[in-house]
């Protein structure tokens, strides 16, 4: 069974797909319709916190469709600011088993973990880096997680993978 959450529209689907036309921001509220359908998970379940340690509550949540962002001096969102921000990202994906080659980078801090290894470890303050790592996925379901923090000025955050030869 997949499935982030219970999405919040009424009329989700138009294209009949089996999941929702457009990401949204949850609001805690739930109706009858999943977010995707089983065992089709899109996207990443993105908690945005208005400080650098991912304290407390998350001043967002939203569904991001890939981790790719150039920020420059902006911000998320305007619920979030534009310095000391930290961002958890988590979601659940099926591989085919074999080695891959995960890529990060982050200004500033950055790290990933696969199903609770943590894999890639850049959690300081620096300009845009990338860092990688190889993991072998056994197949199936496998649970992905990035947590990132902006400190000042440039914010990038970006984490893809490929298959490693
Ligand atoms: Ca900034
Ligand atoms: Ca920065």
């Amino acid at each position: 069974m997949g499935g982030n959450f219970w999405s919040n529209w009424t009329s989700p689907d138009s294209k009949n797909q089996g999941f929702v036309d457009f990401p949204y921001v949850f609001t805690g509220g739930q109706d009858n319709l999943p977010w995707v359908k089983e065992n089709a998970w899109i996207g990443w379940y993105g908690e945005y916190f208005a400080n650098m340690s991912l304290s407390g509550s998350p001043v967002l949540t939203r569904t991001d469709t890939s981790i790719d962002f150039d920020w420059g001096t902006g911000s998320p969102s305007v619920l979030v600011p534009a310095q000391e921000f930290s961002v958890r990202w988590t979601r659940m994906l099926t591989f085919t088993e074999g080695m891959y080659r995960f890529h990060t980078t982050g200004d500033d801090g950055i790290r990933l973990w696969g199903d609770g290894v943590l894999a890639i470890d850049d959690w300081s303050n620096h300009s845009a880096r990338e860092d990688t790592a190889d993991v072998f996925m056994t197949a199936g379901q496998h649970n992905l997680k990035v947590e990132y923090f902006e400190w000042i000025v440039y914010a990038v955050a970006k984490a893809w993978w490929e298959v490693a030869n």
